[in-house]
């Protein structure tokens, strides 16, 4: 086709080279925008990985040895590349997820770059722990890097969520073998070859591509691979921990959410309303920190609702590529029937649809992507499927409530505890409701506002671990103590 953009075609990154997956199948990835395939990635299987650990293997005794500034140098370095590369990565990562590219330009790729870094620099500052008895002994606490251990991604952040976990497994003296999701592989093939160029030696860091039931699994039962590191959906997490769990396997596990946003009448209610659009609609409501379920308190309820919807209405959805796009396309088909479902949920439970709700079908070349209109219901008990599921799209619900502690109940009626959102001038009230509230990220007054010192993740069934900082380097290594007699 004339002007159309080369077919991507993407290789597994082992042992420092690209190489096509052993046994020659390949899976078609499809850009959500236009709805057609755009390129191939390998259909990788338990032999490419068997191939990465290998490699990872061979490489770990003089990673480990590097003395920590020069490990971190090199993982400076990356960041910088990737940096140097921002448009470029900006635009793949829009084109394989459906983003709008001013999102990933702004936020995906520059936390990418930030989270190699912050662990390049971090792992100069990771002291070990010492215990003095007087006069009977001293403690001292070593920390060693696993060896290898497995990192896997999702589809929502793939660069952003790809690098926060491989940086600190470096950072620490492992080695990696890492799967990003089949459905957005893009940017972590060209992260391949950003760690060729920043000399980062072969075999440290191995990407294999494929399907979570063939290439995850293989990770995951990997006898060798001492740790897993994973982002994802809460059946996947479970699933993963049924396997890894008996095999003593360190796990970290970032699962889903259903976060509340609690706003209260004495709120600035024009900073509520503005960060509430975005915390419900930003990635097309596919983050797992979003703002899904906006519990407002009654005084001010009408008037949140209609600022809200005013916003709403602003909102430009259709091509990611545009510059004035403010909502892209929802991932893939079946993501997007998923979420389809969801409205009809909704519908069928009672809400009364406030605004969106159908697909839309953009003029020119995104007339076959998988876009939807952003949408919001009322009028839904707070306990119903809708308000307990993961919707993981641009679909909120707005309710009333009357007190601080009906409004806590409902925050916390669901099985999940990721992030929540506190909206208050009230200070003691704004600490009061975040201690009570299950989350593991509480933000009052703000939202998606990141220190990467932070510990991350959720309670219930969020997840298990924290990632970030400090949490992040101890989960990558073994403690041992050594215990010396005075
Ligand atoms: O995620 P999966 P999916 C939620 C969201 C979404 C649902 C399913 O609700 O609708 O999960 O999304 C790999 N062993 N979130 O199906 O399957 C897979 O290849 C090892 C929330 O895309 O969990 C991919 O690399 N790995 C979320 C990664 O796991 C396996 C982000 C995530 O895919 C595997 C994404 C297996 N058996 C979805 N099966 C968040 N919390 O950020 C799959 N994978």
């Amino acid at each position: 086709m004339p002007g159309a953009p080369p077919m991507l075609q993407i290789q597994n990154y082992i042992n420092g080279e690209f190489v096509p997956p052993v046994a020659g199948r390949y899976l078609d990835n499809i850009d959500p925008a236009l709805g057609q395939v755009y390129g191939q990635i390998p259909d990788s299987d338990a032999t490419d990985i068997a191939r990465a650990v290998e490699a990872a293997e061979a490489a770990f005794p003089a990673w480990r040895a590097m003395p920590a500034e020069k490990r971190g140098r090199l993982l400076v370095r990356v960041a910088d590349l990737i940096e140097r590369n921002l448009e470029r990565l900006a635009q793949a990562e829009s084109r394989d997820n459906g983003k709008p590219v001013t999102l990933a330009r702004t936020v995906d790729i520059p936390r990418a770059a930030s989270n190699f870094a912050f662990f390049g620099t971090g792992i100069g500052h990771f002291a070990s722990e010492s215990h003095f008895q007087e006069g009977v002994a001293v403690n001292y606490t070593v920390r060693h890097p696993l060896g290898v251990v497995g990192c896997i991604s999702p589809w929502n952040l793939p660069l952003y969520l790809f690098t926060w976990k491989i940086a600190p497994a470096l950072a620490a003296g492992n080695c990696v073998v890492a799967k990003p999701s089949e459905i957005t592989p893009a940017t972590a093939y060209l992260l391949g070859e950003l760690c060729q160029e920043a000399g980062l030696p072969a075999g440290v860091l191995n990407i294999v591509h494929g399907t979570g039931p063939r290439a995850g699994q293989a990770i995951v039962e990997h006898p060798r691979i001492k740790a897993i590191s994973f982002t994802g959906g809460t059946k996947t997490g479970e699933h993963i921990a049924r396997t890894a769990g008996p095999m003593f396997k360190k796990l970290s596990l970032e699962l889903g959410g259903k976060n509340p946003n609690l706003v209260f009448a004495d709120c600035d209610l024009d900073a509520a309303v503005r960060t509430s659009v975005q915390s419900s609609f930003a990635n097309q409501g596919q983050i797992c920190l979003c703002g899904s379920r906006i519990l407002i308190e009654r005084p001010i309820y009408e008037q949140f609702k209609q600022a809200f919807l005013e916003r709403v209405a602003g909102l430009t959805v259709g091509d990611p590529l545009a510059e004035t796009t403010r909502q892209g396309a929802l991932v893939s088909e079946a993501h997007l029937e998923k979420v389809q479902s969801y409205i009809a949920l909704a519908q069928s439970e009672g809400g009364r649809l406030l605004a969106g709700g159908r697909r839309v079908q953009p003029e020119g070349r995104c007339a076959g992507g998988y876009f939807l209109e952003p949408t919001v219901f009322e009028g839904l008990a707070p306990d119903c499927r809708t308000n307990r599921e993961e919707i993981f799209g641009p679909v909120v619900t707005l309710t009333p409530f009357d007190t601080e502690a009906e409004a806590l109940q409902w925050a916390n009626g669901t099985d999940y505890g990721l992030s929540a959102t506190i909206w208050t001038r009230d200070l003691d009230r704004a600490h009061r409701v975040a201690h009570q509230v299950h989350a593991g990220v509480v933000w009052i007054n703000t939202w998606l506002l990141r220190d990467l010192r932070t510990p991350f993740g959720g309670m219930k069934n969020s997840g298990v671990g924290r990632e970030g900082g400090l949490e992040a380097l101890r989960f990558f290594t073994e403690p041992q103590n050594i215990c010396v007699k005075l």
